[in-house]
């Protein structure tokens, strides 16, 4: 796919004001989309030798900036916000989203936005903000951040539905496969390739519950009647270490049992569900957690919810050795956060089932994370529904959405299902088919879930 004229207009526009600027301030979005975005546009310009400072910020934080500089620039945010509150007679912007644009009015100074949806363009499936930060840098012939525009994709879950990155998405990544930076890799559809052994990342197949959900034992069986070895000495072997014979058998002993498991409607979509495009950076050693770009994106998102947005930074521009091991530290300490707070909703029996989906309701687990969570107890539960985290707050309630790749596969948008409902209630919300959110006014909790719950009815199973 190529750029459509308009939107590479509107870069060729963005390149021009960037040039003819001295003073800029970058204001970028907190989650591995963002801040990979803010790291490309950040070498662009310490590139051209322009003076730049760079913010990471939540998105309810846009409406209370104040534009002190010649410059800013807005990357993986701005579009859904209410910009024109902040614009000044003065102010010039530049906005590169791929968020759901809100209508302009009342716009003081100068406003270059650009969003692929204006170009009737998927910004959930084809292009990321960090994409759109590397297609402005290749109007400046700069090609070698390509690679972070794949991150910022993979980190925003583009791929997550098809196994694929397709659109926009797939030409950056063809730049980068061009510089030798990114491997395409034909695999399984199991994360952990390059760090976890593959017994281990087996056991967290939770699209559907198989005998290995959640239960190494049962994989390490699995992997015996396959005459597979799960060992190479004394070390444990990971996907990554399987010959393409190996993956054959083991997909197709996944398929068969994800036949046994789910509704006819379904078994077409097995094959789809089993297997997906890896992506390996090349610079990176194997067995490290940089190597698979999901991993990476893993790591960077660690990073985020640790507030130490300067290491992913520093990692994303290169630095290795120390930031390594900080990294190292960051994720031990993201994961067992993680970890801790499936056991808190096991141990407490917080998931609560409806007809049509599963929910939870916490005020003690980051609101940043909750979908991350969600995610890992769909195997849990009942696949066949959804699963919803709330984050109760006095100000109000974070939503998050997760379900079975399954569902959206055969055609459930969650993304568009979550924003109707949550506009119902007085909140908002979007995103992708199988992993969205929302925000919703306090109280209204009980009122979203049986509405959703309603809204489904007939829908799933
Ligand atoms: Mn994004």
């Amino acid at each position: 796919m190529k750029t459509p004229p308009r939107l590479d207009k509107g870069f060729l526009k963005a390149k021009n004001i960037i040039e003819s600027s001295e003073d800029i301030k970058v204001y970028s979005h907190r989650d591995c989309d963002g801040i990979t975005a803010g790291a490309i546009i950040s070498t662009l310009l310490e590139r051209l030798g322009k003076e730049h400072e760079i913010e990471f910020i939540n998105l309810n934080q846009v409406e209370n900036i104040k534009i002190e500089n010649e410059l800013t620039i807005f990357t993986d945010m701005g579009s859904g916000q209410r910009i024109e509150e902040i614009t000044t007679s003065n102010s010039k912007i530049i906005i590169l989203d791929h968020h759901p644009p809100l209508p302009r009015k009342n716009l003081k100074g100068e406003l270059l936005e650009l969003n692929p949806i204006n170009h009737g363009i998927d910004g959930s499936t084809q292009i990321s903000g960090g994409g759109m930060a590397y297609l402005l840098s290749k109007k400046f012939n700069q090609y070698d951040t390509s690679w972070m525009g794949v991150l910022s994709a993979i980190g925003d879950l583009q791929n997550s539905l098809t196994g694929k990155l397709t659109g926009l998405n797939n030409q950056i990544l063809k730049d980068s496969t061009r510089l030798g930076q990114i491997e395409i890799i034909e695999d399984l559809s199991i994360y952990g390739r390059q760090t976890r052994p593959i017994f281990v990342a087996l056991s967290y197949f939770s699209d559907v519950n198989l005998p290995i959900t959640n239960n190494k034992t049962e994989s390490i069986l699995l992997l015996k009647k396959l005459g597979i070895p799960y060992k190479e000495g004394e070390r444990y072997r990971c996907l990554c270490d399987l010959t393409m014979e190996e993956k054959r058998k083991l997909f197709s002993e996944l398929v068969k049992m994800l036949s046994r498991e789910v509704p006819p409607k379904y078994v077409k979509y097995i094959p789809q569900l089993v297997s997906a495009e890896a992506y390996d950076l090349t610079s990176e050693e194997k067995y490290t957690p940089l190597r698979d770009l999901a991993e990476f994106s893993t790591a960077i998102n660690a990073c985020s919810r640790n507030n130490d947005i300067e290491l992913a930074i520093r990692i994303l521009k290169g630095e290795r050795g120390a930031a390594l091991d900080e990294l190292e530290s960051v994720s031990r300490t993201h994961r067992r956060y993680l970890a801790e707070k499936v056991e808190l909703i096991e141990t407490e029996e917080l998931l609560k089932q409806k007809k049509n989906l599963q929910y939870f309701k916490t005020t003690e687990i980051k609101d940043n994370v909750i979908g991350t969570i969600a995610g890992m107890i769909i195997g849990y539960g009942d696949w066949r529904k959804p699963i919803i985290g709330l984050g109760i707050r006095e100000h109000g309630t974070k939503v998050s959405l997760r379900c079975s790749r399954l569902l959206a596969l055969d055609g459930i948008h969650f993304g568009s299902i979550i924003r109707k409902i949550a506009e119902k209630v007085g909140g908002s919300g979007g995103g992708h088919a199988m992993a969205c959110g929302a925000y919703i006014p306090p109280g209204t909790e009980n009122k979203f879930l049986e509405l959703l719950d309603n809204s489904l009815k007939g829908k799933i199973g």
